[in-house]
């Protein structure tokens, strides 16, 4: 049977008993042994006992003598580190990327032109708004930061899973963040755009439309880190031996698809297991099935960036990839858990201005102001120029060799007499072949606070997003866009949004307006630059049409009870293996039940603990009795709700239908998506159908919203 979700040995299992002894004075001493090393101070020094600090008389006063009491204190007052200031949750691991074909046409990069080339990498996952300590589900972006240890120095890609942004000048960061995060007067909401400060700040941007068709889509509430694209966002540039540019997109692609969660799921999510994304990954990992994403490229040069309909300078607009291909060049796989948390995912220290010769900038603003950015943020977090010593964040793959020296923490200093350049010693040396040289841009212009007229248009790729979605992702973000608003105290701000998204597509802002009960629609907002209402439509931007049409890399979760048919529930689990994909058996107990044959399987879930929402798909295979019992519980009854209200195909035993009809899923509300498990052999089909993730048209009949999208009051 292969590893299950949640296996992990500890790492070191050496355990410890607890001694009592008695001292001259009769004073008793516990004393924790057992096998490992020596515990010492950090000096070096063993220690004695490290369950009593030193007092005077066994019911006296602590002695500041006690230095390892106080070395150990005074280290735990200084272990925290400011967060993030955004993406401050956040998920590392390590991995390698491996090149197939070479971009040696385009850039001297050694890891972007030696076909074979294996370069370690280190990737860290994260939500842009909430704290360290928030859930892993909100919605939100995701950030998708990967460092490559490449031969030529560390190459930092810091991208996201949305391949756009908010704005389009770094100097309205901290406003837009300021918007986001908790408002400053109460400290909340955490983790939720859905609030005024937030959708004030938007309604006032226009050039954040096209973000905010992203960010109210499914995209911002991934199925897991596994199931989503990367994008490196802005336009880079490759630079060849000659010195000449080429303009660079990166994409990183999931092998196993695309795939995201529900609203109300993710909800749900957040109470049940607040480190849903984080754990999934570390399971998958962790039991051998590591995931994989291509690196793909869309190059592009000066002619197409002059013919192409918007400014390749502009982080809110993306380039359609029936446009411009997006070519395949490798793809890394992520295979390596941290060893330590704090080490490796809360130190590693990304930054912009992180590239290699071969590769360079462009003009976008947003970058540049990021590449500023970056560094000073590392100051602060790490608190010492040499944060570049911390092992996360030393390059790899070369050699390092500088002058710079001290400063707190210095773990590299140059050896020997001269520390300066030029010199007549000897020592490190410029290198003008190989070493960087940065893209020599013709500039000029008036120096002035502008903004170019070709970022003018807000609306045209904002609509072109919407009408690439299937329906039901339209029904989504109209979905979204409601509940968002409705969290929005001040009706203004609601009817300025819908004002912005009457520019967007008309069904779209009637349905809002619809869900919000706007007493009227409002005029559509001034646009700065007429939308184009005919750009063509781009499958590649729908989850749906990019859906893995395979379970593999999903979760089913198998509700059992005693004297369940054990036939069914092992069928069951091996095409659940053979799909490659995992299960968790969900009991009454987490003891686990007796089968119909005698067998006892443990459950890895107490159904209070494993309630659907954690599952792709289930199923639920009880005896007559069980369903009976099961028929009172709540849990085991929203366990069966939720997953037909989530659209979830859902498998049954025959024994089984008088439990989900007292969990609301009557005879009539029986469709293609409840699937009967009547012998061994329907396990094959219904793990099959599992693949298609979710039956979509089942939610427009368990969902009120969905007669604001089906019918929205007309203008
Ligand atoms: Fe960031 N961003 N950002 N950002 N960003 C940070 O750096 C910033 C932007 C992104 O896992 C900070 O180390 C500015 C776009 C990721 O450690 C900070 C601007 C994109 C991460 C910062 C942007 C990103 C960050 C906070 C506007 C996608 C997490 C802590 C110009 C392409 C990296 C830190 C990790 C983190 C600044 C916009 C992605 C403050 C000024 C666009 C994935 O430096």
């Amino acid at each position: 049977m292969a590893k299950q979700p949640g296996s992990n040995e500890p790492r070191d299992s050496a355990a410890a008993t607890f001694e009592t002894n008695v001292g001259a004075g009769g004073e008793l001493h516990q004393i924790a042994t057992g096998d490992g090393p020596t515990l010492t101070t950090q000096q070096g020094v063993a220690v004695a006992d490290d369950q009593n600090s030193l007092r005077l008389g066994e019911r006296g006063p602590t002695l500041l003598e006690d230095f390892h009491f106080r070395e150990k204190i005074f280290h735990f007052d200084h272990e925290r580190i400011p967060e993030r200031v955004v993406h401050a949750r956040g998920f590392g691991v390590h991995g390698t990327f491996t090149l197939d074909e070479s971009l040696a046409d385009y850039t001297t990069a050694r890891m972007l032109t030696e076909v074979g080339e294996k370069t370690p990498m280190f990737v860290r996952f994260s939500t842009v708004a909430g704290n360290k300590g928030s859930f892993d589900l909100a919605r939100d972006v995701r950030g998708f930061a990967v460092k490559f240890y490449t031969k030529d120095g560390n190459w930092d890609i810091v991208g996201n899973n949305i391949p756009v942004f908010f704005i389009q000048d770094a100097i309205k960061f901290p406003d837009l963040v300021h918007a986001a995060k908790q408002e400053p007067d109460r400290g909340f909401p955490q983790a939720q755009t859905a609030h005024d400060n937030f959708w004030d700040f938007i309604s006032l941007t226009p050039e954040a439309m096209h973000m905010i068709m992203w960010i109210m889509s499914d995209r911002a509430i991934p199925r897991s880190f596994r199931f989503m694209e990367g994008f490196g966002v802005h336009s880079f540039r490759l630079i060849d031996a000659a010195g000449k540019g080429t303009y660079v997109k990166f994409h990183f692609k999931p092998k196993l698809g695309l795939q995201s969660v529900m609203w109300n799921e993710a909800v749900k999510i957040n109470g049940a297991d607040p480190d849903f994304h984080r754990r999934d990954l570390w399971d998958a990992i962790n039991m051998g099935s590591p995931p994989a994403w291509d690196l793909g490229v869309q190059l592009f040069d000066d002619a197409f960036a002059d013919s192409f309909d918007f400014d390749i300078l502009d982080a809110t607009k993306i380039i359609p990839e029936e446009q411009v291909p997006v070519k395949i060049i490798g793809s890394f796989v992520l295979d390596g858990l941290v060893d330590n948390f704090f080490a490796e995912t809360e130190q590693v220290a990304f930054c912009t201005q992180n590239v290699v010769p071969g590769i360079g900038f462009t003009n976008d603003p947003l970058l540049q102001g990021r590449n500023f950015s970056y560094l000073d943020t590392q100051l602060k977090r790490l608190g010492s120029p040499n944060f570049t010593h911390i092992p996360i964040n030393q390059p790899r793959g070369c050699p390092i060799h500088n002058f710079q020296q001290d400063g707190h923490m210095a773990m590299r200093n140059p050896v020997g007499r001269v520390n300066y350049e030029p010199n007549s010693w000897g020592g490190p040396r410029e290198n003008p072949t190989a070493g960087y040289r940065h893209f020599a841009a013709e500039e000029n212009g008036r120096k002035a606070q502008v903004r170019s007229p070709s970022f003018a248009d807000h609306y045209s790729q904002a609509r072109q997003f919407f009408l690439s979605q299937t329906e039901i992702e339209r029904k989504h973000i109209g979905d979204a866009l409601v509940f968002e608003l409705s969290k929005c105290q001040r009706v203004d701000i609601r009817g300025k949004m819908v004002a912005h998204l009457r520019n967007i597509d008309e069904k779209l802002a009637l349905t809002v307006a619809t869900g919000l009960r706007l007493s009227s629609l409002p005029d559509p907002a001034p646009a700065a630059a007429a939308p184009i209402a005919d750009l063509p439509p781009s499958d590649a931007l729908s989850i749906v049409k990019r859906g893995p049409q395979s379970f593999e890399g999903r979760k089913l979760g198998i509700l059992v009870s005693d004297g369940a048919p054990a036939k069914l529930v092992t069928a069951l689990i091996k095409a659940v293996e053979k799909a490659k994909a995992v299960y968790e058996v969900v009991t009454p107990q987490i003891g686990g039940v007796e089968l119909d044959d005698g067998t006892v399987i443990e459950g890895q879930q107490k159904i209070d603990g494993g309630p659907s929402v954690l599952y792709d798909a289930v199923a639920i295979l009880l005896s007559a009795d069980g369903a009976t019992q099961l028929s009172i519980d709540k849990p085991a009854k929203d366990f069966a709700s939720d997953a037909f209200a989530h659209a979830k195909f859902i498998g049954y035993s025959s024994d089984a239908l008088p439990f989900l009809a007292k969990a609301g899923i009557a005879p009539e509300d029986m469709d293609e998506g409840l699937i009967a498990i009547g012998k061994p052999g329907d396990a094959a089909d219904f793990i099959a159908t599992c693949g298609q993730l979710r039956l979509w048209t089942r939610e427009l009949k368990v969902d009120l919203d969905a007669q604001a999208f089906l019918e929205p009051l007309s203008a």
